[in-house]
């Protein structure tokens, strides 16, 4: 599993004030523990509450190269803030993310060519967040075939189903886990997958149990990257422990303590 630490988001309060105050050392602080943690890249949002995304965007990305050369996950809705990003990067970068709409893959499908970046791809459109799997599948076959015209290669895309809240959308959850597995199948080579975890449990009360739930049932599914805390450990221990059930770690007695020490 490819994991990306979703904690460098302006919706935190401490990394909102860090932003609002330029004040590195929180943000550079939350960068290596999750690297310690086991994530793979780090997701860089500066949140609903920033004025100005950016130049905001700027200084986050700067103030984590200065700590770690890994993968940085430029998150915003606006390809403004996703350019100004890419123009300071030097770490491999992934942009999160495009729709479905023209308007946006005509914009950041260039961008991720040029800057030779991943794109997540989210299955949205302005017409709305589809409400079965196969909407979520139409647009997902739009985003590939899209990219594929384009020269843009699947294996660089990253295709979002979008998770909704447990609480909100209950009788989403089969069609959002069964959704994983078709888009792995619109094409050869196939295209990845990736989730927002944290979304499934906003608003629930025990938090961390939905989270390695769902997580754990998504690797099942054949997810290949996720927005996560990876200082949570027992969601940690769960996907290490999901991955070993399908074969994709080794059995040793002290396989956590292994699978760590990677
Ligand atoms: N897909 C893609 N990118 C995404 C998402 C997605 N980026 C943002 C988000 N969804 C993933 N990141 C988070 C980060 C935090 C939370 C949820 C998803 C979260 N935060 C607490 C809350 O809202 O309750 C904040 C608590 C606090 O303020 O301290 O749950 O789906 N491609």
């Amino acid at each position: 599993m490819f994991i990306i630490g979703e904690l460098i988001n302006g919706m935190y309060k401490d990394i909102g004030e860090a932003i609002k105050k330029k004040d590195k050392a929180p943000i550079q602080k939350y960068a290596l523990e999750q690297l310690k943690a086991g994530a793979d890249a780090l997701d860089v949002n500066c949140g609903p509450v920033s004025r100005q995304p950016v130049s905001d965007i700027q200084w986050l990305v700067q103030t984590i190269q200065e700590v770690t050369n890994k993968p940085l996950v430029l998150d915003s809705s606006k390809p403004e803030v996703i350019e100004s990003g890419l123009k300071v990067i030097k770490n491999k970068a992934i942009i999160n993310s495009t729709t479905a709409d023209v308007e946006k893959l005509n914009i950041l499908v260039p961008l991720a060519k040029q800057y030779q970046a991943g794109l997540i791809g989210l299955t949205i459109s302005a017409k709305g967040i589809p409400q079965n799997k196969d909407q979520r599948l139409e647009l997902a076959a739009t985003i590939v075939s899209y990219c594929s015209e384009q020269g843009f290669s699947p294996e660089n895309l990253y295709l979002d189903p979008i998770v909704l809240p447990v609480n909100v959308a209950q009788a989403q959850m089969r069609d959002i886990l069964e959704s994983i597995h078709e888009f792995k199948i619109i094409s050869e080579p196939s295209p990845k997958t990736v989730v927002g975890l944290s979304n499934v449990s906003q608003g629930s009360c025990l938090r961390s149990l939905i989270n390695r739930t769902f997580l754990t049932m998504a690797v099942a599914f054949g997810l290949d990257a996720a927005i996560i805390d990876p200082q949570d450990k027992e969601l940690m221990d769960a996907l290490i422990t999901s991955e070993l059930i399908l074969n994709k770690q080794i059995y040793c007695d002290s396989y956590l303590e292994a699978y760590r020490k990677k």
